[in-house]
């Protein structure tokens, strides 16, 4: 259901590879030809764009990465003369620098439909009232899912993130029927239209919920909350913004647009291509956009893909919920830990007993790594009961030990007492830097 554009969306995959090889080519020539950094990286290892015929050549390109758009901050790795350029979007980097992406006309509207067709597999209609909660500004969240929305023709609702008690109001006045923000965020509405009593007088039917990692509990507490049917859309900026992969309704993975982006999925250590179906980093080739067209991108993101046909008809590769980073992996006495790991221990436990708000902090005392872990009990389970308290953080306790392989020090506090998040969450606050 939902095709905005079947012809591409179910195009048959051997006729997808032929257009991504064509695609593929002009874009590596597009790139030398204008890109400084991709050029020097190419003659460095001796490539010259004829050498790369097809698809079948891309493994042997060099990669890209984050560090690329901080060394050539903040428009050295454009394509298109900067006239040309009708938005610019940042994000933040991994030091003190922001990152800096931009869009041709052209640009801005295949972002559109890769919006709208994931908002389109999710059932979104020209009927529909569409809140977009996420933030406006540099972030692609908020212009990005707009974008999508007005592309189907639905009613656009630009509220942006933040002010929580006028969201839930504008959701019952305005009749909205769909909400797109960070999962974190539509689980704080969730837990005030709850507190509010309200979950009956909104008419929300389906959830847009991307930009950070999120569990399978935590969907089914959002939709519990909402009352609506909660779907996934990733993308990051360097590539595209939101949508460049996204849920159909049989949730079973994400469809990647690939009449827009190549995916390859490598060994983070080696750099090898990995078969398909194993689990690595994600790489994309972004082989149509103008101004800022990224070649074998790494996100560092960790995820496999299937190319299995999908039961909704679309032959595009899906990737499953990225389940980490290579870079917000935590080592913790030598032990990787995903913060997503935490999350899922954590969303076992009753909701009537603690929130799904936490907070990871790790620092080092005396050579030594500390894990501590503050974990908020809802409202009915505060209490005085000192004894209760105590047993449920050593629940926790063993539970996360047997999940992880060590031992972190669970605190429950207070409810409300983590702060919240208007965007993305939070979660790890790690003071170790220049402890060693
Ligand atoms: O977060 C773009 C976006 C906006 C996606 C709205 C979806 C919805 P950045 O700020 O550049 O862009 O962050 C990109 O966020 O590399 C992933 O690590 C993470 N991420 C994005 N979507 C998901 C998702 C936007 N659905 C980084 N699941 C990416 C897990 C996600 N992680």
């Amino acid at each position: 259901m939902g095709f905005i554009n079947k012809e591409i969306e179910c195009m048959p995959r051997e006729e997808l590879k032929k257009l991504q090889s064509e695609r593929l080519c002009a874009q590596i020539k597009r790139c030398y030809e204008n890109v400084e950094c991709f050029r020097n990286r190419m003659d460095e290892a001796g490539l010259k764009p004829e050498d790369i015929r097809g698809i079948e050549d891309l493994h042997r390109v060099p990669f890209s990465y984050k560090k690329d758009l901080r060394d050539y901050y903040p428009y050295g790795l454009f394509a298109t003369p900067l006239k040309d350029v009708v938005r610019v979007h940042a994000s933040s980097g991994t030091t003190g620098k922001r990152i800096v992406v931009g869009y041709t006309r052209d640009d801005l509207k295949l972002w559109d439909e890769c919006v709208a067709r994931v908002m389109g597999a999710a059932g979104v209609t020209d009927e529909d009232f569409v809140q977009v909660s996420f933030g406006y500004g540099f972030f692609t969240g908020g212009l990005g899912a707009h974008g999508g929305a007005d592309y189907i023709g639905s009613t656009v609702i630009p509220i942006s993130s933040g002010n929580t008690a006028n969201q839930i109001q504008t959701m019952i006045d305005f009749g909205s029927t769909v909400l797109c923000c960070t999962p974190s965020y539509a689980m704080y509405l969730g837990e005030e239209v709850e507190r509010l009593g309200v979950k009956d007088q909104l008419k929300l039917r389906i959830g847009i919920f991307g930009a950070e990692p999120w569990s399978e509990d935590m969907r089914h507490k959002i939709e519990e909350k909402l009352g609506l049917k909660a779907y996934d859309i990733y993308g990051l900026s360097e590539v595209l913004g939101p949508g460049v992969s996204g849920e159909c309704t049989e949730q079973a993975g994400m469809h990647v647009w690939e009449d827009h982006f190549i995916v390859e999925i490598i060994d983070p250590e080696t750099g090898e291509v990995l078969p398909e179906g194993e689990t690595g980093e994600l790489v994309f080739t972004s082989i149509t956009k103008e101004a800022f067209p990224v070649i074998r991108y790494r996100t560092r993101d960790i995820c496999s893909l299937n190319p299995e046909p999908c039961k909704c008809g679309r032959t595009h590769i899906r990737m499953n919920k990225p389940n980490g980073r290579t870079d917000d992996m935590l080592i913790i006495r030598g032990v990787n830990v995903f913060p997503s790991q935490i999350e899922e221990v954590l969303l076992k436990v009753s909701g009537d007993q603690i929130t799904p708000n936490y907070q990871i902090i790790v620092d080092r005392v005396n050579n030594t790594d500390t894990f501590d872990i503050n974990v908020e009990m809802s409202e009915a389970f505060f209490s005085d009961n000192i004894k209760a308290i105590e047993k449920l953080e050593k629940r926790i306790t063993d539970d996360l030990r047997s999940m992880l392989g060590i031992s972190a020090k669970v605190h429950l506090v207070n409810p409300k007492s983590i702060v919240r998040s208007e965007g993305k969450a939070k979660r790890v606050i790690d003071n170790r830097a220049g402890k060693i």
